[in-house]
């Protein structure tokens, strides 16, 4: 079992600066990946689509509200998380949005802040940002797969 039978979809908003020189990112504060920044987003409801569920995560977590016709859609990542039994998979979907001037509120899943697009916290990111998060903040589309160990949140493969 590849663990790709049954993905979990979700989504991650990208919010940049009208310059375009900086990034609003979140540091999770609680459940899946807590500590780790990235942008918002978060598990897509049965009943919603993937932008409808990026406009939904954005505006839970950062407490902006951005129009569907604001949102790009620029890629799919998908992350297979390896288990001793079945493997998992989550199905990611990737927007980029303009930033429109309303500030951003802390939640009680992340804390906002900007940071340069040409200094990213790589460090405390994903381990599978670096490959593909410069080709969204710079106007591409991406697409990727990675594997990652249990517990380890580390790459071991990517494709
Ligand atoms: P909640 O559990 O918060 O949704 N996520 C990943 N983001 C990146 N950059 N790389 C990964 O590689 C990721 N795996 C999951 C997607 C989980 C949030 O975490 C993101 C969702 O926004 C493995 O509802």
């Amino acid at each position: 079992n590849l663990g790709v039978d049954k993905p979990v979809l979700s989504t991650i908003v990208f919010i940049i600066s009208q310059d375009g020189k900086s990034v609003l990112l979140g540091k999770k504060k609680r459940g899946f990946a807590t500590g780790i920044i990235n942008g918002f987003g978060g598990k897509k409801h049965p009943d919603e689509t993937m932008a409808a569920c990026a406009i939904r995560e954005l505006e839970e977590e950062s407490g902006i509200t951005m129009a569907e016709s604001d949102l790009t859609y620029c890629g799919m990542i998908r992350a297979v998380f390896q288990r001793p039994t079945t493997n998992w998979t989550m199905e990611i979907a990737l927007f980029r949005g303009i930033f429109q001037g309303q500030d951003p509120i802390e939640s009680e899943e992340m804390a906002p802040s900007w940071y340069r697009i040409d200094s990213l916290p790589f460090q405390d990111m994903w381990d599978d940002d670096p490959s593909w998060l410069p080709g969204v903040l710079h106007g591409g589309f991406v697409m990727g797969d990675f594997l990652y160990v249990d517990k380890v949140n580390r790459v071991i493969e990517s494709v």
